[in-house]
């Protein structure tokens, strides 16, 4: 490795059995962590949505180009154009754009063009990835690895939002061309998710389907 400017790596380490615990304490912590499109209609603390912002923008990124943009709507004027804007797209997903094999996919979630839940949840966080960046002087700066970087800090996000106590919803209406458009986002920036975010209604229902997760064994290796 090239000598570079550097500073000691400042993390907590733990003793195996505490390493246990706090394994198992976390996981317990995610495994209550599902998609609902029931929230409750409430306004979330903006300064939790912050704090939970700047815990994604510590993940990891392609040569730390951090190449991500949030945009948090709380507005109800601007997440009802959202709405209307994601169900025109959503009715022609469902009436005919989607494959019969994705529809039967989606069956047992029971989604459909119907996305009130945007007007109910208390705020949207729009998630745009900076396909390139822009130098001062207005020429392009190529970003490196940039899905996979969103993708580490929207999860982030999410961990986040749940460990304090929110519920979210990826909503990814496909095309999502209309959300750069009516948040008025920069030419280098794509939607990538639309979180939408809030307390979760009383009685807040899951899809039974999506209780079904793989054991370990289905989906890790060890050698
Ligand atoms: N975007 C549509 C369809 C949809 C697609 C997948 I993959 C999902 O996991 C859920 C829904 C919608 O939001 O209804």
């Amino acid at each position: 490795m090239k000598s570079i400017p550097s500073v000691s790596l400042k993390m907590q380490t733990f003793a195996e059995d505490e390493m246990r615990q706090r394994a198992q304490a976390f996981f317990d912590l995610m495994k209550q962590r599902h998609s609902t499109r029931d929230f409750a209609d409430k306004p979330v603390p903006l300064d939790v949505i912050m704090r939970c912002l700047e815990t994604a923008g510590r993940a990891p990124s392609g040569a730390n180009q951090q190449p991500w943009h949030f945009v948090v709507v709380t507005d109800p004027d601007i997440k009802h154009k959202i709405r209307l804007a994601a169900e025109e797209e959503e009715r022609a997903f469902y009436a005919g754009r989607a494959s019969e094999e994705w529809l039967e996919a989606l069956a047992p979630l029971g989604t459909d063009a119907d996305k009130s839940f945007i007007d109910r949840a208390g705020c949207l966080i729009v998630i745009f990835a900076q396909s390139y960046g822009l130098a001062e002087d207005g020429s392009r700066v190529k970003h490196y690895y940039v899905q996979e970087s969103v993708g580490i800090a929207t999860g982030f996000l999410i961990t986040a939002l749940h460990n304090a106590g929110l519920a979210c919803l990826t909503h990814t209406p496909s095309p999502m061309g209309f959300l750069a458009e009516i948040l008025q986002r920069p030419k280098n920036e794509r939607a990538y998710i639309n979180l939408v975010v809030g307390y979760p209604a009383e009685n807040a229902q899951v899809p039974k389907h999506a209780l079904d997760k793989k054991e370990i064994a289905e989906f890790a290796t060890i050698l």
